[in-house]
């Protein structure tokens, strides 16, 4: 295993669980499985509001070799950190939605404070032959900030969610400082090579940056940079393994029974507008309005959690996902049968790999989602025997690794009712053939693989050390 002698530092907004009691996921597995082999340190913000905010006191919590510790955020700095700049401005941006993208100055300011301060905090943690990864839209100046406060380590960045066309990030008010300070990272990873190609494209264009091999960008003080993408895994035996457990099977034969002998189609998504659930529904509807013979014959269950309820276009999302789902049933319910049904509470991962298990069908149809961990837990959840389809978005990370599965336009609802028809009507041999393909791969790009494959290019010596640093 590469780096083994190095410390490992793992920096995220969230922190932990350290320990797998079937309730993290995919992100929170890899890392941690990372940290209890090497120790090492998980820090980031403690889930607490506080006065004291950023300047409360460090919160430790060891386990092992391996030690949480957290700072907690003030009200301001949630409203503008988390939810004015990350979750207002950012996310939307960087997930092609200039159009409900918000850009107000004083997130900005909070969200670069906060920055800078979490690297104040974290910087006297730090050992020099420490390998320092950061983790999302969250922290996008911490590496910058640590490097001002005098850190001269290894520090890795990667990048969860897409990174939006140059044209479109150039609308972000002041992207260069956003970009140029992503380059203070030695390796920065992205989910697909699309990802990298926008950032890489971004960098050339708009400061000069020079584009090496495909990997690495020389920037214009001559400093050189990894990028590279890093396509994000689960632990699929794991999931798999669940996904036989008593409290799995307990759910499949709940879903099983409500079901009775229909066809199941179901959606797991936190309920976020990029994940294209209204877009779903719309298909579905339309899926019931071409083909009467099918009504009373599919159903539709979409597990959706609710996140972010306080940024507003999360709110609006719910309204409309139940008004929405609400005219589908009171167009075509009957006696005996609801078309489509919402959860909104959360599962552990064994009831969930349950749900996935009793699904026929598995829509996927983000209209952009970096990678889209759904995917692959529906494919490594199903029975081999007798599996199910995955219908998945073209605009998933996870398509690049996942081509059998049946790809569709999410904004086009008959492209949508063109894929569910040939779902419903898959023979068993063309479904284990496609789906034994996807478990191939869910089964070697692992959360384990990500997380070693990433810190072996972070530990690798580089062109960096043989440099004069200039930040
Ligand atoms: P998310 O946008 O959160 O992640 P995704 O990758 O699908 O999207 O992960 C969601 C996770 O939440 C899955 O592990 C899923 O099982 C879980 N989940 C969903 N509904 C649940 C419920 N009701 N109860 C319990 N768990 C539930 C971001 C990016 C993605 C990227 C990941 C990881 O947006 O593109 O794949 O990070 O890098």
């Amino acid at each position: 295993m590469a780096g083994d002698n190095h410390r490992l530092v793992v920096v995220s907004n969230r922190v932990g669980p350290l320990s797998d009691e079937g309730k993290a996921g995919g992100l929170a597995v890899g890392l941690a499985d990372a940290l209890r082999r090497r120790g090492g340190l998980w820090f980031g913000w403690s889930g607490e509001i506080t006065e004291a905010g950023s300047h409360s006191e460090l919160r430790v919590e060891e386990h092992g070799h391996t030690a949480l510790k957290t700072i907690d955020l003030s009200e301001e700095e949630i409203e503008g950190f988390y939810f004015g700049y990350a979750n207002r401005s950012l996310w939307p941006l960087l997930h092609y939605r200039l159009d409900i993208a918000a850009f107000e100055r004083e997130s900005e300011r909070v969200y670069r404070a906060v920055n800078q301060r979490f690297a104040e905090r974290l910087k006297p943690l730090l050992q020099t032959d420490d390998l320092v990864w950061v983790h999302d839209y969250h922290f996008f100046f911490l590496g910058q900030d640590l490097r001002k406060a005098g850190y001269d380590g290894r520090l890795g960045f990667f990048l969860h969610i897409p990174f939006c066309p140059p044209d479109m990030m150039t609308a972000l008010p002041a992207s260069q400082d956003l970009v140029r300070a992503m380059l203070a990272y030695d390796v920065i990873g992205f989910q697909t090579d699309n990802d990298r190609r926008n950032f890489v494209d971004f960098c050339v264009q708009e400061f000069g940056a020079e584009d090496l091999d495909g990997d690495r960008v020389r920037t214009p003080d001559g400093r050189i940079v990894r990028a590279s993408a890093f396509p994000i895994g689960i632990d699929a035996e794991g999931f798999a393994e669940f996904a036989v457990s008593d409290e799995a099977r307990e759910h499949q034969t709940m879903v099983e029974n409500i079901s009775h002998g229909r066809h199941q189609i179901v959606g797991v998504d936190r309920m976020d507008y990029s994940k294209g659930i209204v877009e779903r529904f719309r298909g579905f509807e339309l899926l019931l309005e071409d083909n009467p013979d099918l009504r009373g014959q599919t159903q539709f269950l979409q597990v959706a959690p609710v996140s972010r309820g306080e940024v507003e276009a999360y709110a609006d999302l719910r309204v409309e996902l139940e008004g929405l789902a609400g005219n589908i049933n009171g167009r075509f319910a009957t006696l005996d049968w609801n078309p489509i049904q919402i959860l909104v509470n959360g599962f552990t991962r064994r009831a969930l790999a349950g749900i996935y298990r009793a699904a026929q069908i598995c829509m996927v149809t983000p209209l952009r989602d970096g990678m889209n961990l759904v995917a692959k837990e529906f494919v490594a959840a199903q029975d081999r025997a007798n599996p199910g389809v995955l219908i998945l978005s073209r605009f998933a990370g996870a398509r690049a690794e996942l081509p059998e599965a049946l790809i569709v336009n999410p904004y086009s609802p008959d492209d949508l009712v063109r894929a569910l028809k040939q779902a419903l009507t898959m023979p068993l041999e063309e479904r284990q053939r496609r789906h034994e393909a996807m478990r191939a791969r869910v089964f070697s790009n692992t959360a384990h693989n990500w997380c070693e494959t990433f810190l072996a290019v972070l530990d690798a010596p580089a062109e960096r050390d043989l440099q004069p640093p200039s930040w």
